[in-house]
């Protein structure tokens, strides 16, 4: 076999019943149709955000590469503040551009056109918007449960569950980030990917996708599109985190270790990559502190 495997991720008609107990507890991805049908939300459009926010800023990613691992990018060469009605032009010139993960209290009065609390009556919860054309999200796992909202246009997700991790090769100063790209995979240099298993669904306007805690997943829109996802309990433990580190081998546990004395301990800079969190190691020496101080961890 030269590729990986792909197999179709399961579609309902309606919210199912007993969700928890099979496919929350279980850890299993799903797809309901036709999901936001009574939303507001479902009415959204481009060019709603360019009428209703015309004069908000925001953090756009522009002028983004159409192939390659979106990760291996640095962030500042990419990154400029829009006003929403200038984004949307672009979006409209056919560009590759991205407002990624962008609060939705950013749009102030959008949160009423989305009803979060029957979603997600309790637990932590985030909403974030994702509003671009023919993105890339870059292959990489979320530490908690996910629904993803598609409100308009088009999306091709790619999952892989979390055992899959060595055979998608992740970053070794990211190990949540893969450096494959799952659609045009180097099986040369990264020869495992072909026994991955992907878990593969078109999300049209109103799929939600459940994308279970520490699943793999690439998102990829091939023309203009808006989503919604709501991040929110249950999270991935921090044993279960640290389990993902130990299952990659001593050349990850090095470079994790370095990040910690490097970017930790010395306080050095490091180089932000585009929609990358700041190094593993880093992150585990902020956590680290925060307990030596007897301080919680943050929601
Ligand atoms: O839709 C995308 O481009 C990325 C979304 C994503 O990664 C997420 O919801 O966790």
């Amino acid at each position: 076999m030269t590729t990986a495997t792909r197999t179709p991720i399961e579609r309902v008609e309606a919210f199912p019943g007993n969700f928890d107990a099979m496919y929350r507890a279980p850890r299993r991805p799903i797809v309901v149709r036709r999901a936001i049908d009574a939303w507001a939300a479902s009415r959204w459009t481009p060019e709603l955000f360019a009428d209703r926010f015309s004069a908000v800023d925001i953090a756009a990613t522009i002028q983004l590469p159409e192939e390659g691992v979106v990760y291996l990018q640095k962030d500042k060469a990419h990154r400029r503040t829009l006003r929403v009605p200038d984004f949307v032009d672009l979006m409209n010139s056919g560009a590759c551009c991205y407002l990624d993960q962008v609060d939705l209290g950013r749009f102030p009065g959008l949160d009423a056109d989305v009803p979060i609390d029957t979603m997600i009556p309790s637990g932590r919860r985030f909403a974030n918007i994702w509003m671009g054309a023919r993105t890339r999200s870059g292959l990489h796992y979320d530490p908690m449960d996910n629904y993803l909202i598609q409100v308009f246009g088009e999306k091709i997700a790619l999952l892989a569950a979390p055992d899959q991790r060595r055979r998608l090769y992740p970053f070794g100063d990211n190990v949540a980030k893969s450096r494959i790209d799952p659609e045009a995979p180097d099986t040369a240099r990264f020869p495992r990917v072909r026994d991955v298993v992907f878990h593969v669904a078109t999300l049209g306007p109103g799929d939600l996708l459940y994308i279970p805690r520490g699943w793999w997943h690439f998102l990829r829109a091939p023309d203009r599109s808006i989503s919604i996802n709501l991040w929110h309990d249950p999270a991935l433990t921090i044993s279960e985190e640290l389990g993902a580190i130990r299952d990659l081998g001593p050349a990850v546990w090095g470079r994790v270790a370095r990040d910690f004395v490097w970017h930790g301990v010395c306080g050095r800079p490091f180089e932000q990559r585009l929609y990358s969190p700041p190094p593993t190691g880093k992150l585990l020496f902020d956590v680290c502190s925060m307990l030596v101080r007897g301080k919680s961890l943050p929601s």
